[in-house]
């Protein structure tokens, strides 16, 4: 029988959930969902106490309907109860720990039994099956190995599905390009802004690698616009991955060929979209925070967990085949908008119109600054080579251009500076575009 990491030809969609009836699909969440409830109202002590404040018991859930009636879960809980507080298997069971970073100076800390690993391995194998990956591919993974879930999870996905899998990890730039070179590297896992880096460093050092076809980039929020880019310069395609450690890590929604969408794997984590602000479940279509149940989890049964992250669902059918649902990439969180002189803003709309201008790079920092109590932002961002060499006149026209985007995008006027080609800090991991000096 075939299987999701046959080579096509040999792919069977019937044996992967991806394409379960949207019915059986449902029956397979409400028993999961009641599952999970009853484990997580039986063995963690905050949920318990969640439910009863609001006269509620496991068996109240019949529908995925009474999942609304639930408490929610938030960040501040898992930074409450560290580092083990919201473990609801024992510490026997627990064959895995990772962590990320909290909003404090712990870290929150994630755990898995040997089950969990095993869901984690295959939504990572259903992953890379939707970015056209099989058994034959080199995968070279450059998500960082260690507390972070993005290395070990992008691991073990790719060594089930059959491929040669390169753990390389994170850093050491010049390494990375000689083994893709060397090794005859056909995907590549990272940050989208790792790659961009990877990119430049390539073409200054000339090397080819041209047997790479596809790029898992993730874990950091990048735009359309961005992926255009990339994908025109590198020739590759460019595949969105979504995660969270509070839920697995990555592997909670990928985009399939179409890209159009990120498909979420819903037999494992149940999406809901609520108001940001009142936390009131909003309609299917609607803008607003996703919220995830964590179907199947063991160690760490998430209910309702609030990611923050601003995006929307629907539910019609994709070309792909695929039943499950899609979400629109993540542009934004709901906690990474900042108001300058009363105008809201998010770091996505000022990645959209820089790159709407011909002549920079894809590299951009953004600065708040308060001199005398007004605030001012500044966006230093990269020209190109050519641009940089060139006339006075060209370089005014080019300034001018892209205040002129970012006054259209943005709705106001901020300051611009071109800056040198590789004059910007490059990450190796999450980028960190934003730095915001107003109380310091
Ligand atoms: O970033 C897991 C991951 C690893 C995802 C590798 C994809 C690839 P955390 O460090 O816990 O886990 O950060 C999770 O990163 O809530 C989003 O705000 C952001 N994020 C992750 N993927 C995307 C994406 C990993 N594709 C947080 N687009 C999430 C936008 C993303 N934001």
């Amino acid at each position: 029988m075939s299987s999701w990491n046959d080579p096509p030809g040999g792919f069977h969609p019937a044996s992967v959930p991806d394409y379960l009836p949207r019915g059986r699909l449902a029956e397979i969440q409400l028993q999961r969902l009641q599952a999970v409830v009853t484990r997580a109202h039986g063995r963690v002590e905050i949920f318990r106490r969640r439910m009863e404040e609001r006269g509620l018991t496991p068996a109240h859930v019949r529908g995925l309907e009474d999942l609304a009636r639930l408490p929610f879960t938030v960040k501040a809980d898992l930074r409450d109860t560290y580092p083990f507080g919201l473990f609801a298997s024992p510490m026997e069971d627990i064959v895995r720990l990772h962590a990320s970073s909290g909003t404090t100076g712990k870290p929150i800390v994630v755990a898995y039994t040997k089950a969990d690993l095993d869901v984690w391995t295959e939504v990572m194998v259903r992953t890379f099956a939707a970015c056209g990956l099989h058994r034959g591919d080199v995968i070279q993974n450059a998500y960082g190995y260690g507390l972070f879930t993005g290395g070990l999870g992008a691991h073990y996905g790719a060594e089930a599905l059959g491929a040669t899998v390169i753990p390389i990890s994170g850093g050491n730039t010049e390494r990375q390009l000689m083994v893709m070179q060397d090794f005859g590297v056909t995907a590549l896992c990272c940050t989208p802004s790792y790659f961009l880096h990877l990119l430049e460093r390539a073409r200054e050092m000339k090397i080819d690698f041209s047997r790479l076809r596809a790029g898992v980039f993730g874990a950091e929020p990048w735009s359309e616009a961005m992926r255009q880019r990339i994908q025109a310069e590198s020739g590759i395609k460019a595949y969105d991955i979504y995660g969270l450690s509070e839920i697995i890590g990555p592997g909670v929604g990928i985009e399939c060929a179409h890209q159009t969408g990120l498909h979420l794997f819903e037999d494992h984590f149940y999406p809901e979209i609520v108001d940001p602000t009142s936390g009131e479940v909003l309609p299917e279509g609607a803008e607003g925070e996703l919220v995830l149940t964590t179907l199947s989890k063991q160690a760490m049964p998430m209910i309702r967990y609030r990611t923050r992250d601003v995006t929307a669902l629907f539910a019609e059918p994709c070309a792909c085949g695929r039943t499950m649902r899609r979400m629109r990439r993540i542009g934004r969180r709901a906690d990474d908008m900042f108001i300058i002189r009363g105008v809201n803003v998010f770091p996505s709309q000022v990645e959209t119109a820089l790159l709407q201008v011909e002549g920079t790079l894809p590299h951009y920092q953004i600065v708040l600054t308060r001199e005398k109590g007004l605030d001012r932002m500044e966006v230093k961002v990269e020209v190109t080579r050519e641009v940089f060499s060139d006339k006075i006149r060209a370089l005014e026209s080019l300034h001018r251009k892209l205040e002129d985007a970012l006054e259209h995008v943005l709705g106001l006027r901020v300051q611009v500076t071109l800056v040198e080609p590789r004059s910007l800090a490059r990450s190796e991991g999450k980028a960190k575009r934003l730095t915001d000096l107003r109380n310091v």
